[in-house]
């Protein structure tokens, strides 16, 4: 006997093989009498398997004796078929599936906030059915064959998706509620969507080669021996959480890493050759400075030499609040300020005489980075005037 049937097809042209014989047929629709492609046909008994093509037929190899095999194509019942398999001959076993009993999946799709969202994409994963898209009422329907598990995602831009995974026997309804999702895919093609900042010796570039997500992903610059490639953004977290990113890394593996910061410190580092991969990290509430850095050390490259970023999901973040409930304080001579504000890593203090000017660069008088400032002295020489504090990210 054999030791690997699995090679069938090689010892089937040749036919030399004594104690197997072969299978063939076509798989139909029995309603249609449609061929079915990519129909499974199965040895119940062995490991044999093969599927259809798209006329629907089969041919497998198989030991010589009488077995039985399974055919199964999706959204069809399965079925099964004694055959004696004849050594070293043919025999013919031609198969008609009935399509499995369907129903009807609907429902509606929201936003955060309970809206209705209009062109949803509701896909029945990991199955053939095409995809259906949500009306201006945030309404889907789709049919599915009864007596399976299914896992239904709903996904649009702008969204985190929501999936559910259920028995389905029969028509029912299934909403789903997408949540919010503060990323950076890097699908705009360029660097706007946030105040990214690029350093080193060269700045990371957008890249449609093997992106982790959609068509584009961020890839550190062209660089040498002992030179960096910076890519860094600075974020008011207004929540902590934690930020997660997937990287890539192709390089001289322990000496040319990709490292990743937060406000200076390192969290972790990669090199050599290092496939999409997801990284998470807890962020505290407050102004943080993500940074990512490819480096290479004094000599060797390998690979190709870069490392690439995807999909990053911020923690919850938000804009720079403004200055507001400005006090000030008379003390001598001196004029103290104090001011409410968050997310700024500085603030600019502007001294003007006109209320309704707009301050210019001459205009500053100085920098703070905790929300005060006094403006010594000022009382000796000015008689009346205004300031203008600008938070700064
Ligand atoms: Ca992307
Ligand atoms: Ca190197």
């Amino acid at each position: 006997m054999p030791t690997s049937p699995q090679s069938y097809s090689v010892a089937a042209s040749h036919g030399i093989l004594s104690g197997y014989g072969t299978v063939n047929g076509t798989v139909t629709d029995a309603s249609t009498l449609l061929p079915i492609s990519g129909a499974l046909v199965k040895n119940q008994s062995g490991p044999q398997s093969g599927s259809t093509n798209g006329s629907g037929w089969y041919e497998l190899y198989l030991p010589a004796s009488t077995l039985t095999l399974e055919y199964s194509a999706w959204g069809y019942i399965s079925d099964t078929e004694s055959v004696t398999v004849p050594d070293g001959g043919i025999v013919t076993r031609d198969k008609a599936l009935t399509l499995a009993p369907s129903a009807e999946l609907y429902g509606y799709v929201y936003d955060p906030g309970d809206a209705p969202v209009y062109n949803v994409k509701v896909t029945a994963v990991g199955t053939p059915v095409d995809p259906v898209y949500t009306d201006i009422s945030g309404y889907y329907s789709m049919t599915l064959p009864t007596g399976d598990e299914y896992t239904v995602r709903a996904s649009a831009s702008g969204f985190g998706s929501d999936q559910e995974t259920f028995v389905f026997n029969s028509t029912m309804q299934q909403d789903f509620h997408l949540t919010t999702i503060i990323s950076e895919d890097f699908e705009t093609g360029d660097f706007t969507s946030y105040p990214w900042e690029m350093g080193g010796n060269a700045p990371w570039t957008i890249t449609s080669t093997d992106p982790y997500e959609g068509t584009y992903c961020s890839k550190s610059g062209t660089i040498s021996d002992n030179q960096t490639s910076d890519m860094s953004v600075n974020v008011n977290v207004v929540v902590g959480d934690t930020i997660t990113f997937y990287y890539k890394v192709s390089s001289e593996s322990n000496y040319d890493y990709l490292r990743f910061y937060i406000d200076g410190a390192q969290q972790n580092s990669w090199s050599g050759t290092v496939g999409w991969t997801q990284a998470s990290y807890s962020v505290t509430t407050g102004n943080h400075t993500f940074l990512w850095r490819y480096s290479k050390d004094y000599s060797v490259s390998s690979g190709s030499d870069c490392a690439w970023i995807d999909y990053i999901t911020f923690p919850p973040i938000g804009p720079l609040e403004p200055v507001t409930d400005v006090t000030v304080l008379v003390s001598g001579s001196d004029i103290e300020l104090y001011w409410t504000a968050s997310g700024a890593t500085s603030y600019n203090v502007y001294r003007i005489s006109d209320p309704f000017a707009t301050p210019t660069p001459g205009d500053l008088i100085g920098t703070a980075t905790t929300p005060t400032y006094t403006d010594e002295n000022v009382l000796l020489t000015e008689e009346k005037t205004f300031y203008v504090i600008v938070a700064v990210n």
